[in-house]
């Protein structure tokens, strides 16, 4: 059937995309084991179990041709020293790309391939990163304010979470003296 042309409004300063097909709502208890200090997560999910991103989705076929589209909010804050950020993946057709658009507050683009090769950029409102294929992506709140950006990716690429869940980033992102510092991750693997 012939998709016909619309448009959609995108609120930057609250992170809405409307119309949308669903919000996806991620908690700390979501994200077990994934930030460094180990004790300062079980200390924070005993608290409060914080909200520490969400995203809303325009859902369209997955398949070649189309695009999905995505707003992503990370709020403010740490676990330990480590900032807010987003689960990350590689895609699971991981030959295609990804566009992100910085449109409220600041952080970093972190992305690496599977041999362990990394890189990052950082993102501010009017900053759009272009992610080629193959680059695993994560995305990181280095500010006090909620951190927004938009997303778009082919319709079939997928999400595949468990190959970099299983070796981690080669670097993580932490506040040291009041400023981002990246550091190497201690935990990280290459998968042989
Ligand atoms: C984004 C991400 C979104 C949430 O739309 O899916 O920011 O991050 P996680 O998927 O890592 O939980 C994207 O990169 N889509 O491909
Ligand atoms: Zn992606």
């Amino acid at each position: 059937m012939l998709m016909r042309p619309f448009s959609m409004h995108l609120d930057f300063r609250r992170g809405d995309l409307t119309p949308r097909d669903r919000t996806n709502i991620r908690k700390l208890s979501d994200m077990r084991g994934m930030f460094f200090n180990a004790e300062a997560e079980l200390l924070a999910l005993e608290k409060e179990n914080p909200i520490i991103y969400s995203f809303q989705e325009r859902v369209f076929p997955e398949e070649n041709g189309y695009l999905q589209l995505a707003v992503t909010t990370i709020h403010p804050g740490k676990i330990g020293d480590e900032y807010f950020m987003t689960k990350r993946h590689y895609h699971k057709r991981p030959d295609t790309s990804e566009v992100y658009l910085g449109l409220e507050g600041e952080g970093w683009l972190l992305m690496q391939t599977v041999g362990g090769d990394f890189e990052s950029i950082p993102l501010k409102p009017g900053v759009a990163a272009y992610i080629p294929p193959y680059w695993g992506h994560r995305m990181v709140n280095t500010g006090s304010t909620p951190f927004i950006f938009f997303a778009a990716f082919p319709g079939d690429a997928g999400h595949n979470y468990g190959d970099i869940e299983r070796a981690g980033f080669v670097k993580i992102l932490i506040e040291e003296n009041g400023k981002p510092l990246f550091i190497d991750n201690p935990r990280w693997k290459k998968i042989e």
